[in-house]
């Protein structure tokens, strides 16, 4: 299993409905495809998203940090030396989703040479989650309109309403026609990346008290700190932090200083490895999670779900697993499929990633 290529390849891929929330906006999926191979043979696939208004990566800097950096630097290990692996990534700075990629593909490896799945390498807990679905930025109409056509589509009864809008009235009347709309069955929360000041945040809260939300997740910035403190321990919801708590040090820091309550895991920025160390700190914490989506594709996605069904806590709550649904294609011979509100964790060996070749060749912005 010694590591002999690393190959990281930027693609595109259109939305059909952008996504837009308050921190940034998606209209194309500009992906960067991580394969590892091995000496026998193996090849372990994952996807990196680039987020810059989250994490400062782009594309370019996701293949150049890969092929420049990474890749050198890891031939010769092999997929077994996870922790060398990490050892040698974290002598480098930030790149989250680049790490993370690479952390999935050697998993993906493991699973194969293992001939079993990831999520049962990983905890096995369940093969499914309840997915929960992403309502992006639009006039509360649309966004009513686009919840009922997941729900009635896909069974999905979880939505994430992206807020964080100014003035903010907007976002509180269309989490109201979402509520009147849908009805007390569906579950709602609410996600500001960090659009409000904590001042305008706890109005908020105020004035959506009996709308009979879930959660509330950085609605205003964590840099912000005692406002943000003041704000999560007068929440009457748990307070989820995304952005602002994505490694375990970060999480340890926010969750003790009462920045938050509840915390986000994206494999998309910390991989399994990186995600059942923020896991297992916020069970040892007795602090909940929400699987998060880093407005994954198919191939982030089948990874979020392989993590979230492997461990009880992980799986307790909808996870964001149908970003994918508003992209116009994707690289997988065979899509994922969203079924009675459920997504299934991939049978087979390794993590189930099978590229169609004509659709990379199709999509590859590296030819
Ligand atoms: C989310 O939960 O915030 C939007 C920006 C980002 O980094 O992730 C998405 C979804
Ligand atoms: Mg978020």
């Amino acid at each position: 299993m010694k590591i002999t290529a690393v190959e990281a390849v930027p693609f595109a891929i259109p939305y059909t409905k952008p996504l837009a929330f308050a921190s940034g906006e998606v209209r194309t999926a500009d992906h960067v495809l991580v394969r590892i191979h091995t000496d026998d043979g193996l090849t372990g696939t994952a996807e990196a998203p680039p987020r810059p208004y989250t994490y400062g990566e782009t594309q370019e800097s996701i293949v150049a940090v890969i092929g420049k950096v990474f890749a050198p630097q890891l031939l010769g290990l092999t997929a077994l030396d996870r922790e060398a692996v990490h050892a040698v990534l974290e002598r480098t700075v930030g790149n989250p989703t680049a790490k993370a990629a690479l952390d999935m593909a050697l998993w993906d490896i493991l699973g194969q040479a293992a001939g079993m799945p990831v999520s049962g390498l990983l905890g096995g807990y369940t093969d499914r989650m309840r997915v929960g679905h992403m309502v992006g930025f639009a006039p509360a109409a649309e966004m009513v309109a686009e919840a009922e056509r997941i729900r009635d589509t896909y069974g999905i009864t979880t939505f994430k309403v992206k807020v964080g809008r100014v003035p903010y009235a907007q976002d509180v009347a269309a989490c109201r026609a979402l509520r009147e709309a849908l009805g007390p069955g569906v579950e709602l929360y609410i996600d500001g990346n960090r659009g409000w000041t904590a001042s305008d945040a706890a109005r908020v809260l105020a004035e959506t008290a009996d709308l009979g939300l879930l959660f509330a997740e950085e609605l205003c910035p964590a840099d912000d700190v005692l406002g943000r403190r003041r704000l999560v321990a007068g929440s009457p919801l748990p307070f989820i932090a995304d952005e602002s708590a994505t490694r375990p040090a970060e999480v340890t820091r926010e969750l003790l200083g009462g920045s938050a309550t509840a915390i986000s895991i994206k494999t998309a920025r910390t991989g399994f490895t990186g995600s059942q160390r923020v896991l297992h700190l916020c069970e040892g914490l007795g602090t909940e999670v929400v699987m998060g989506n880093q407005i994954d594709g198919q191939i982030g996605t089948l990874c979020s779900v392989a993590f979230g069904a492997a461990h009880r806590s992980s799986s307790r709550y909808a996870g964001e697993l149908s970003n994918f649904l508003d992209m116009a294609d994707d690289l997988l011979a065979e899509p994922l499929t969203i079924e009675s509100g459920t997504l299934h964790v991939r049978e087979g060996a390794g993590l189930g990633i099978d590229i169609d070749p004509g659709k990379l060749a199709r999509y590859r912005q590296d030819r």
